[in-house]
C-alpha cells in the first residue's frame, strides 16, 4: 500500500514560504505569520552551538541567521542547521541588538556604536559604520533600501539614525526629550518612523529625512484621555495594526501598561485605551480583534495577556512560572490543524520565559481562554531573553546557553505545518535509505527510521483527514 501511495502521490507542490527578516518578522512588527508552526507533537529538527543568544533569529531563504551576545553573526540552512558562515562585529562586547535583512543582506548594530553590512549568502562583510560613540542595542529596522537603529545606554537626548544599505548616514535625528533607546525598536508607517523612547514618548520622524513630525508623552492628560502619571519606561520595540500603534511599559516590576494609540498621517491622536497589565518589555501583537503580549520582569512569575483589541479588556491571562519579557509570535495558519478535531483558523502564540532553564511555550487562543498546546525545555540550561522566529512550519529560537534550537512538528516531514500521505512517502523513502533520515520521522521513538514509522505517518495522515472532514460537514450544517 505504501509503495502504491509513492507512485500515487508525486511530487509536491512548493508551500509558500514567507521569511522572518526582522525583529517580529517586518517593519510593522506584527509578529504573525501565515506559515504554519508546529500546535502538536513539537520535535527537535536540529540544534547547533553559538555564544549566549540574547535576539531572535532571522530567516531569509534557506538560511536562519543568529547574532550571539559576543558579537559572531552565524548562517544556518534552515531545514538541517548545517553551518553556512559566521562572520564578527565586535567579539567583547554583550550585544542585544537584533539584527535585520534586507536585499541579500544582513545590517547588524553593536554595542560599541558601529553598524555592519553581511552578505547575506557569503557573510563577506560588505561595510562597516561607526555611527555613535554610544551603544547601539534596540532592534535594527530594514525598509525600502535604508536601516534605521536608536542609541542606547546614553544619558543625553538619544538619536536615531538612518543609514542607506551602501553604508551612508541619511540622517540622524534627536528630539531633545531625555531618554535613550533600549529595545525601541521603530517601526515605519508609510512615510513615518515611529519609535519609542524610554522615558514614556512616542515620536514620529519623517523618514526621508528624520524631521520630527510629531511627540506625545504618554503621562500627558491634556493631549490623550487614556494618559498615566505613573507610565513609566518604554522598553520594547512599537507595533503597528490598521492605523494604530501598540506599546508596553513599565513602571515597577509590579506594575506597567498597555497602549493603543492612533497614528494619522504621522500624527499622534487621542483615540485608543491603556490597560494595567504589570511589567512589560513585550512588543504586542494585534490578530483578529485581539492584542497578545508578555508580562513579567526577571525573578518574577509571568503571564501572556490577551486583550480586546477594541476597548482593551483582559479577555485572558495564562500564567507561567517566569516572566515574559520577550514579544510573542503568532502562526495563524489554518492548515494547521490538531489531531483533536479543533481545526481551521487556529491562532498558536509562541513565546519564552526569561529565566535560567526557560521554555518555549506555545498556547492555543480558544476565545474566552487560552489552552497550552505544548511547552518545550530545551535540552541546555541557559537563560532566554528572546523570542522566537517562526517560518514554514518551524520554530527557531536561541539561549543562553549558546544554543539555536529548530522545533517542528514530528512526523511533518516536508515542513508544511500538517500530517499528510507525502510525509508517509517520504518516511518510506528515509527507511528505504533513498533519503537520509530526519529526527521527525521516528515516530514510535525507537531510535531508527523503519516502514513502521511511515505507517504511523500515514495512520495520522488519515486521521487528520477525518476531521478536516468532519469540520468542514460541522461547517456546512452550522
Ligand atoms: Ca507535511
Ligand atoms: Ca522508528
Amino acid at each position: 500500500m505504501l509503495f502504491a501511495l509513492v507512485c500515487l502521490t508525486g511530487i509536491p507542490a512548493a508551500a509558500s514560504v514567507s521569511g522572518w527578516h526582522q525583529f517580529q518578522k517586518d517593519p510593522l512588527h506584527t509578529g504573525t505569520t501565515s506559515d504554519a508552526a508546529p500546535g502538536s507533537d513539537p520535535v527537535l529538527l536540529w540544534s547547533m552551538q553559538a555564544g549566549a543568544i540574547n535576539v531572535p533569529p532571522l530567516v531569509a531563504g534557506d538560511l536562519v541567521y543568529v547574532y550571539d551576545a559576543n558579537g559572531t553573526m552565524w548562517a544556518f540552512d534552515r531545514r538541517c542547521g548545517s553551518m553556512v558562515w559566521r562572520n564578527e562585529t565586535s567579539p567583547w562586547f554583550i550585544q542585544s541588538s537584533t539584527p535585520a535583512y534586507g536585499d541579500d543582506m544582513i545590517f547588524a548594530a553593536e554595542r560599541d556604536g558601529d553598524l555592519h553590512a553581511f552578505d547575506a549568502a557569503t557573510g563577506e562583510r560588505l561595510w562597516k559604520a561607526h555611527a555613535t560613540d554610544h551603544a547601539l542595542a534596540c532592534p535594527v529596522t530594514y525598509h525600502d533600501h535604508r536601516v534605521y537603529v536608536g542609541e542606547s545606554y546614553c544619558r543625553a537626548p538619544a538619536r536615531y539614525f538612518c543609514y542607506d544599505e551602501n553604508g551612508t548616514m541619511v540622517w540622524s535625528s534627536s528630539t531633545g526629550v531625555a531618554g535613550a533607546y533600549e529595545w525601541c525598536g521603530a517601526c515605519v508607517v508609510d512615510q513615518y518612523l515611529i519609535h519609542p523612547i524610554s522615558s514614556g514618548n512616542l515620536v514620529s520622524l519623517f523618514r526621508e529625512n528624520g524631521t520630527m513630525r510629531d511627540i506625545i508623552s504618554l503621562a500627558d492628560d491634556q493631549n490623550i484621555s487614556f494618559a498615566r502619571s505613573d507610565v513609566g519606561r518604554i522598553r520594547a520595540s512599537v507595533s503597528h495594526h490598521r492605523g494604530y500603534l501598540y506599546v508596553a511599559s513599565e513602571y515597577s516590576q509590579e506594575q506597567g501598561y498597555i497602549w493603543k494609540i492612533r497614528l494619522d498621517c504621522g500624527r499622534f491622536i487621542d483615540s485608543g485605551w491603556s490597560t494595567e497589565i504589570g511589567f512589560s518589555t513585550s512588543t504586542p501583537v494585534v490578530h483578529d480583534g485581539r492584542v497578545y503580549v508578555g508580562v513579567g520582569e526577571h525573578g518574577c512569575s509571568g503571564n501572556l495577556v490577551c486583550l480586546n483589541d477594541s476597548t482593551g479588556d483582559v479577555l485572558w491571562s495564562y500564567p507561567v512560572p517566569a516572566g515574559v519579557k520577550s514579544s510573542p509570535v503568532l502562526s495563524i495558519s489554518d492548515s494547521d490543524s490538531d489531531s483533536g478535531g479543533n481545526s481551521g483558523g487556529d491562532v498558536h502564540i509562541y513565546f519564552t520565559t526569561a529565566t535560567a532553564n526557560g521554555s518555549l511555550y506555545c498556547l492555543r487562543d480558544c476565545g474566552a481562554s487560552a489552552e497550552l498546546a505544548w511547552a518545550y525545555n530545551p535540552p541546555d540550561s541557559g537563560y532566554i531573553l528572546q523570542g522566537a522566529a517562526i517560518s514554514d512550519g518551524m520554530v527557531y529560537f536561541g539561549t543562553g546557553g549558546g544554543y539555536v534550537y529548530c522545533i517542528g512538528r514530528r512526523g511533518d516531514l516536508d515542513y508544511d505545518g500538517e500530517i499528510s500521505a507525502t510525509d508517509a512517502v517520504i518516511a518510506l523513502q528515509m527507511a528505504a535509505g533513498s533519503e537520509s533520515s530526519a529526527p521527525g520521522a521516528d515516530m514510535d521513538c525507537d531510535c531508527r527510521v523503519t516502514s513502521v514509522d511511515a505507517l504511523v505517518v500515514l495512520r495520522d495522515a488519515a486521521v487528520m483527514t477525518q476531521h478536516a472532514t468532519t469540520f468542514m460537514k460541522n461547517g456546512e450544517v452550522n
